[in-house]
């Protein structure tokens, strides 16, 4: 059986449409769903909407809804913004669906059983945008708004069950220091860390009931109380695998606790302490294993400028629909994950999108396909001819070569920054050996026929190794570009069968390629 692979995204708020940074997690995701689908590994890719919490309550009242109708409205535009960006999940979970809720009652009721929940009382501060319970000092360093959307944070006081996360610290500690791929990237592993070592305090997990007018999931054992939207939230990753088994028909769908732990939980860096902390110690205490890695993303700006509809910067879905009519879906999707390196923070702005697109896409991978399959179809007929490579041909295999011997490991380290320079070395190194040894001269002269079939087949093999490798990027482009080369089913195998040099038979039937990424002026 093959390895599985299982990557989540953060479900998302349904209190608001969705933007550019809800499609850059997914987009995310769904690269590293292809590319280990296409390695061969047996891959879960999930994704969906968190219903829950005072949040969507208070979204629903405004919009004169209920919280149900709000969800039913809003979660079909993630669906369809999803479906348009050819984001392929495996499952889509929504936290108001019964085998969710049904399951989040037996994790809870596992926890009381375990001792691991006891009944207090809360009083503090309570940031309602994020869902997040803030200390009393760190509401006063911000004025007592709300770190992320400056709203004034709200006091309660109220009875409410807690989680023993203390005693769960230590554990967590020694998880990170002998694992150090457990949060990533390392910078974030060492914000975590310094703030578990200033001191945690026990987590609140239940709000009154009453309060959210009956909406969340209730507490098994005091339906007084509903259950915290972040440990509801936080459940749906391993709800999803069918865990724990209600007897339900998801017992079996997902296969139980086949896919559990996950790979990766990709999430926004506001959301870190919620996925590195509360997460493993809720499922230590539930004795469960521990996810292999958080990794946590940086933010995006617009245009220089924190994006706010008011400044008429933000990314919205309909901006991105937008660029995906004039570009094409798949140079948004490629744009996300090519512009900064994944972790850190990054700009949006519409002429480093065109200038990207020019000089990468339209110039480098369009200008190579075409360039090598014009002269296939003129010179040989569209039948690619055989190689003989010597020294003039190193380069190419070589930067091939690479490009095939890291991409696993970068995708591992959700490095797609790395394994898009490797692209992009070979697209490189390609076009300048068409440069260098002028194929088109070559063909006036009848005795140079052996060698211009060498030239050709090299930039034919190495064109083919780029479209396989840009497939989890850019899945049309790429099948279109495959189209002309062969079609994808001229090379058999997994991924890495498929790129090992030479990948095409000499023979293979090669077509004049439209041009893929025209320029934009
Ligand atoms: O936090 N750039 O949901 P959410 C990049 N329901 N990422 C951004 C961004 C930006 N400008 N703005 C938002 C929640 N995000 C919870 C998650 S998971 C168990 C529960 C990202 O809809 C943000 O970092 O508010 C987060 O990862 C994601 O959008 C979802 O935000």
């Amino acid at each position: 059986m093959s390895k599985t692979y299982y990557v989540t995204t953060p479900i998302y708020y349904i209190n608001d449409a969705p933007h550019i940074g809800h499609s850059y997690t997914t987009i995310a995701a769904d690269v590293l769903a292809r590319f280990f689908r296409a390695a061969g590994r047996d891959v879960h890719f999930l994704t969906g909407t968190d219903e829950h919490g005072i949040k969507i309550v208070k979204a629903a009242e405004e919009k004169g809804m209920g919280p149900r109708e709000l969800a039913d409205s809003i979660a079909p535009h993630f669906q369809s913004l999803w479906a348009d960006l050819n984001i392929l999940y495996d499952d889509f979970i929504r936290t108001s669906e019964p085998r969710h809720e049904q399951r989040v009652q037996a994790i809870v009721k596992q926890l009381v059983e375990r001792d691991e929940i006891y009944l207090g009382s809360y009083q503090g501060w309570y940031d309602e945008g994020q869902e997040e319970f803030v200390t009393e000092s760190a509401a006063r360093d911000n004025e007592f708004k709300s770190a992320i959307n400056g709203k004034p944070l709200v006091r309660f006081g109220e009875p409410s069950y807690f989680f023993r996360l203390t005693k769960w610290v230590p554990k967590l500690l020694a998880h990170i220091e002998a694992n150090p791929g457990f949060i990533a990237p390392s910078s974030r592993r060492n914000e975590v860390v310094s703030k578990l070592k200033l001191g945690v305090e026990d987590l609140s997990i239940s709000r009154l009931a009453e309060k959210l007018g009956g909406w969340g999931v209730p507490m098994p054992n005091d339906p007084a109380h509903t259950v915290y939207v972040w440990v509801d939230a936080l459940s749906n990753y391993i709800t999803a695998t069918g865990w724990p088994s209600i007897g339900d028909e998801w017992d079996q769908k997902v296969g139980d606790k086949k896919f559990w732990p996950a790979d990766v939980h990709l999430i926004g860096k506001d959301i870190l302490w919620f996925h590195a902390v509360y997460w493993p110690c809720i499922l230590m205490a539930l004795g469960q294993p521990l996810p292999k890695c958080i990794f946590a993303h940086g933010w995006w700006t617009s245009e220089g400028r924190k994006m706010s509809k008011s400044l008429g910067n933000f990314i919205s879905r309909e901006v991105i629909e937008k660029l995906c009519v004039e570009y094409g879906r798949d140079a948004y999707r490629y744009f996300l994950l090519r512009e900064v390196p994944f972790g850190a923070d990054g700009d949006f702005s519409f002429e480093n999108f065109k200038n990207r697109y020019n000089s990468e896409l339209a110039n480098g991978v369009g200008n190579l396909l075409s360039r090598t399959t014009n002269m296939i179809s003129r010179y040989f007929d569209g039948v690619l001819p055989a190689a003989t490579a010597g020294d003039m041909e190193r380069p190419v295999m070589a930067a091939a070569a690479e490009l095939r011997d890291l991409a696993a490991g970068a995708m591992e380290k959700c490095d797609f920054h790395q394994y898009l320079e490797a692209i992009f070395r070979l697209v490189y190194v390609t076009n300048r050996y068409i440069d260098d040894t002028e194929p088109f001269k070559l063909a006036k002269d009848d005795s140079q026929r052996q060698r211009l079939g060498t030239i050709l087949n090299t930039c034919a093999q190495a064109v083919r190794v780029v479209l396989e490798f840009l497939e989890p990027f850019m899945p049309d482009l790429a099948g279109r570009g495959l189209g002309y080369l062969g079609g994808p089913a001229a090379v058999q195998g997994n991924l890495l069968e498929r790129t090992s040099w030479p990948a095409l038979a000499a023979g293979t039937r090669i077509t004049k390629a439209e041009p893929l990424m025209p320029r934009k002026q």
